[in-house]
């Protein structure tokens, strides 16, 4: 089988990994330096995080999954955004409640670009921000009253097929029994109504949500219809969202394939599709980290498998079409997936050329959420870009360093906190997808089932991986690597632009995207060609550099180096105040 994308023959080492251009520093006395202005309890907490790939084959232990230490400026965000805002908010036509005060609600509203391009007939409430709106009141009384009006009122005006109702911190703190509610509203109004335990605080980040999320769709809607698509080769894909389109860019390669998908768990997906995806036959995973729940269910009740899929990047895309065809072993299909590849490679190539050759030797660091941190390295790679340092917000051990190691994670408190759902073979739904012939066939020829390595074993010898990284660490980073493109999120871009350094936002895209499949993969070529080889970042002059007395420079550091930024507080005015006004203001 011919091999699309080609690494190891320009410009690679041994192991198939671009070359550096720039000199690159010694990663342990990079770490140490990260490292030593901590405190020792913090120090020590955050060395168990932040490690250098000594040894890709054998992923050394990392802390991953624990709470981050207060004081720690991290990029997480909450159980709450998991739940509502990462797995079941991109649902079109559920109608999402959030129950709590205004800015849970608003915040979690459209900045993640969850398109949808409802069919016909179908609905989409993604435009709406609908919320209990709880105030005083509620908080010292109680909201379920105000709760049930809610959802009565949102039943009045939209009629949805399924309300979701989602707890807030305050929530949970004043104790209203939402699921109570929920079931009180599913017999007076004949609709299915369910709601989510998701407060913020539940777990150490939004992977909690995720698991949250998991269990609700699959007690609530999984299973509904018993009705089977038409089309062969059915299949659903878990773990992606449709930000920017990727779903569609995947779906319509998908369909030039002759693969059917049932579900896109939760890209542009309504819940009639929800409710019958477990008639399909194959679920491939993309997003590990939020997902890996529901496949895993799926496959205890109704006997469907799953296997781990990347389609970020040209070569990743092409591998995962050809693990899907393995898998259902036609003839048919297994042609009809070289064509498509020859066909998309054919397009693809002569971008991916012209732009390697302005972009090889450069690098990159990603830290971003629980998957896109490993999936975009294959995106770079194709481009000649070295990942020198990588690592997630709030992915666990197994995302790191491959599911093998799901036995030795420990359980903690936080972990416990979240419900393990006890799930059993459904007695008249379950199924069986191979015979264990078949399935023997697929094992000798290595086809592998539940199969996520992790990122850990896919980086270059030396990278650093650095778990829930701080801002501290982040700006340590830039001085000491100088990445040629970091890619994160927004609460650290403009940090990273001030310094000098392009930064791609890979949760929301900027305003860009699809960057899935060979059209996303080319889209996200020419992008970073743009921001790595204009100068514009270079001529950027930080607020800090034109004024060292400025507030944001006051970082910890220890005493003896801090006096020349002591004085500070004291002398720096707002701007448009007076000592005089600041004093009258207290
Ligand atoms: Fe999965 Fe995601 Fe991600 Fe994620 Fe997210 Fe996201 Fe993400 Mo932002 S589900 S873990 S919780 S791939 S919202 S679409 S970009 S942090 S890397």
């Amino acid at each position: 089988m011919s091999e699309n994308i080609d690494t190891t023959a320009d410009g690679c080492d041994s192991e198939g990994f671009p070359l550096v251009t720039a000199p690159q520093p010694d990663p342990v006395a990079a770490r140490e330096e990260f490292l030593k202005i901590y405190p020792d309890k913090t120090r020590k907490k955050r060395a168990k995080q932040l490690l250098v790939n000594s040894d890709p084959a054998k992923p050394a232990e990392i802390g991953a999954n624990s709470r981050t230490i207060p004081g720690i400026m991290t990029q997480r965000g909450c159980t709450y955004a998991g739940c509502r805002g990462v797995v079941i908010g991109p649902m079109h036509d559920v109608l999402h409640i959030t129950h709590g005060p205004v800015g849970c609600s608003f915040y979690s509203w459209q900045t993640r670009r969850n398109l949808a391009r409802p069919t016909p007939g179908q609905t989409n409430y993604l435009q709406y921000s609908m919320t209990t709106d709880m105030m005083e009141d509620e908080i010292i009384f109680g909201g379920e009253k105000k709760l049930a009006a809610a959802i009565r009122e949102a039943y009045r005006i939209f009629k949805p097929k399924a309300i979701a109702v989602y707890a807030t911190c305050p929530v949970g703190l004043i104790g209203d029994d939402i699921h109570t509610v929920c079931r009180l509203a599913k017999e007076e109004l004949g609709i299915n109504v369910f709601g989510f335990s998701c407060e913020g605080y539940k777990g150490v980040s939004q992977s909690a949500g995720h698991h949250i999320a998991n269990n609700g769709v699959f007690k609530h809607m999984v299973g509904l219809n018993d009705t089977p698509d038409e089309g062969e080769f059915r299949i659903n894909v878990f773990g992606e969202y449709n930000i920017g389109g990727d779903a569609w860019e995947i779906d319509s390669l998908l369909k030039k394939c002759g693969i059917h998908v049932t579900a896109t768990l939760s890209g542009d997906i309504s819940y009639e599709q929800v409710t019958k995806c477990h008639t399909a036959d194959l679920n491939v995973v993309q997003c590990h980290r939020s997902i890996n729940y529901m496949a895993e269910m799926m496959e205890t009740k109704y006997g469907i498998p799953w296997i781990k899929v990347n389609f970020i990047g040209g070569s990743s895309s092409a591998k995962s079409l050809r693990k899907i065809a393995k898998y259902f072993d036609s003839k048919k299909l297994t042609d009809r997936v070289e064509e498509v590849i020859a066909q998309e490679m054919a397009a693809l190539r002569p971008v991916q050329d012209e732009i390697k050759a302005r972009c090889k030797g450069k690098t990159a660091a990603l830290f971003v959420g629980g998957s896109r941190a490993h999936h975009y390295q294959d995106l770079f790679k194709d481009i000649g870009m070295t990942t020198v340092a990588a690592g997630y917000e709030f992915a666990h051990r197994d995302d790191y360093e491959g599911r093998d190691v799901l036995p030795s994670i420990k359980i903690d408190a936080d972990s416990r906190n979240i419900e393990q759902l006890n799930v059993e073979a459904d007695p008249t739904r379950f199924r069986a997808r191979k015979t264990p012939e078949q399935d023997a066939a697929l094992a000798a020829g290595g086809f592998t089932y539940r199969d996520y390595e992790g990122m850990v074993r896919e980086m270059k010898k030396g990278a650093l991986i650095i778990d829930d990284i701080s801002h501290h660490e982040l700006e340590k980073l830039i001085e000491i690597y100088k990445p040629d493109v970091i890619a994160s999120g927004i609460k650290e871009k403009f940090i990273i632009e001030k310094m000098g350094i392009p930064c791609k936002q890979l949760h929301s895209y900027d305003y860009g995207g699809p960057y899935a499949a060979f059209t996303g993969a080319a889209n996200f070529y020419k992008e970073i060609d743009r921001m790595v080889n204009t100068k514009v970042w270079k001529l950027v002059s930080p607020p800090w550099k034109r004024d060292p007395q400025t507030p944001a420079r006051l970082v910890y550091q220890p005493k003896a180096a801090r006096a020349d930024i002591e004085e500070a507080p004291k002398t720096w005015k707002a701007p448009g105040k007076t000592a005089e006004s600041l004093k009258a203001e207290g």
